[in-house]
C-alpha cells in the first residue's frame, strides 16, 4: 500500500454534512484501494463512547477518546476519516498535539446554522428550540469554527461530488495519496 496514513478530522454544526461528505470520501478512498476506515457516531458513540452524553465535560471526553482511537489508526497506517461536531478549539488541538506535522488533516465543513436548522433531518433542533433537548451545538451550547482548518469546505454552496475533489485534491497535493 503506497500511501500515507493521516487523519481527516471532520468537525461542524449537526447537519452541516459531515457524515455524508466523510463518507463518500471513504467510499472513494476504498474504490482508490486505499486502506482507510470511518469513524462516526455509529461505531463510536454507539459502542467505546456509549457512556457519555453531551455536557463540554462528556463532549471533550468524547472528542479525546476518538483522537487515541484515531492515532493507532494511524499507526496502523491507515487513513482515518472522522465526522463529529467537536465544537470545542482546544479539544481539537489536543488531537491535533497527538500526531506529527502533516497527519492531521482538519476538515471544516461550514455550513450557517441557519441552513442545518432549515435542513433539520432528525428533528433536532426543533426539539431543542422547545426545550426537549439540551445543551444542543449552536442553540444552547457553543460551536467554535477552527481558525486555520487544512479544508474548508462550504457545504450550503457545494455538491458532495465537488467536495469529495476537494479533500482527494487536497491529500493528492500533500502526496498522502
Ligand atoms: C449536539 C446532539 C446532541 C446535542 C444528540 N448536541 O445530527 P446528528 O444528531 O446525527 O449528530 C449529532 C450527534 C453529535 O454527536 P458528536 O459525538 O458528533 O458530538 S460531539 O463531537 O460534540 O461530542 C446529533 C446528536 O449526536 N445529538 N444530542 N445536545 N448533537
Amino acid at each position: 500500500n503506497g500511501h500515507g496514513s493521516c487523519v481527516l478530522w471532520f468537525t461542524g454544526l449537526s447537519g452541516s454534512g459531515k457524515s455524508t461528505i466523510a463518507n463518500a470520501v471513504s467510499y472513494e478512498l476504498y474504490r482508490l484501494g486505499i486502506n482507510e476506515y470511518v469513524l462516526d457516531g455509529d461505531n463510536i458513540r454507539h459502542g467505546l463512547n456509549k457512556d457519555l452524553g453531551f455536557s463540554e465535560h462528556d463532549r471533550a471526553e468524547n472528542i479525546r477518546r476518538i483522537g487515541e482511537v484515531a492515532k493507532l489508526f494511524v499507526d496502523s497506517g491507515k487513513v482515518v476519516t472522522t465526522a463529529f461536531i467537536s465544537p470545542f478549539r482546544s479539544d481539537r488541538d489536543q488531537v491535533r498535539a497527538l500526531f506529527e506535522e502533516g497527519e492531521f488533516i482538519e476538515v471544516y465543513i461550514d455550513c450557517p446554522l441557519e441552513e442545518c436548522e432549515r435542513r433539520d433531518p432528525k428533528q433536532l433542533y426543533a426539539k431543542a428550540r422547545r426545550g426537549e433537548i439540551k445543551d444542543f451545538t449552536g442553540i444552547d451550547s457553543p460551536y467554535e469554527a477552527p481558525e486555520n482548518p487544512e479544508i474548508v469546505i462550504h457545504s450550503d454552496k457545494v455538491t458532495v461530488e465537488e467536495a469529495v475533489e476537494q479533500v482527494l485534491h487536497y491529500l493528492r497535493e500533500k502526496n498522502v495519496i
